[in-house]
């Protein structure tokens, strides 16, 4: 049988991931701790973060990044609740991308209070397996547990 070894020189999320650390350093200039939540469609990302800004932890600045291949209904959800809450929406100039990666984090940035903000999270498309592949190397990454699956 015939092998061959092919070797990996280079990483494929490499552009990526250069993105990332950029997003990284503007959040840590702005003293920003960044979560990325993500997990399958319906899981219970909305209704947590709705839970944390109705009784926020004493001295935590929320604020929201809020990833949708269309519409604002997740966000609108989050306005009435007075949190800073951005829409990213990957329909329009992303393809419809299932997940959020670097560079559509960054073309959010110049939308982001940054100043106003402690801690954001940013609710990742409801979808599993592309969000836990792509990407967002430099952040802390939360999936809560499917509780409408159980
Ligand atoms: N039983 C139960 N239902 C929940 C829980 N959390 C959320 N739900 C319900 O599950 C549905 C979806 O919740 P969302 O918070 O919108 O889920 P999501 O992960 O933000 O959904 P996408 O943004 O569409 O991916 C809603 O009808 C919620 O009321 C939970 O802990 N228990
Ligand atoms: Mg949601």
């Amino acid at each position: 049988m015939h092998r061959t070894k092919v070797r990996i020189v280079e990483d494929a999320l490499d552009a990526n991931n250069t993105i990332a650390r950029a997003n990284r350093e503007d959040f840590d200039r702005h003293q920003v701790a960044v979560v990325n939540l993500m997990s399958a469609p319906g899981a219970g990302k909305t209704s947590l973060l709705e839970r944390i800004a109705a009784d926020p932890p004493d001295g935590v600045r929320l604020g929201v990044l809020e990833g949708d291949v269309q519409g604002s209904l997740d966000a609108d959800r989050l306005a009435t609740l007075h949190v800073p809450v951005t829409q990213l929406n990957t329909d329009p100039g992303f393809g419809g991308e299932c997940h959020l990666d670097a560079n559509m984090v960054r073309s959010a940035l110049p939308a982001l209070p940054l100043a106003d903000i402690g801690l954001l999270v940013i609710e990742n498309v409801g979808n599993l397996s592309s969000t836990s592949s792509a990407s967002c190397t430099t952040w802390t990454r939360c999936i809560p547990a499917c509780s409408t699956c159980s």
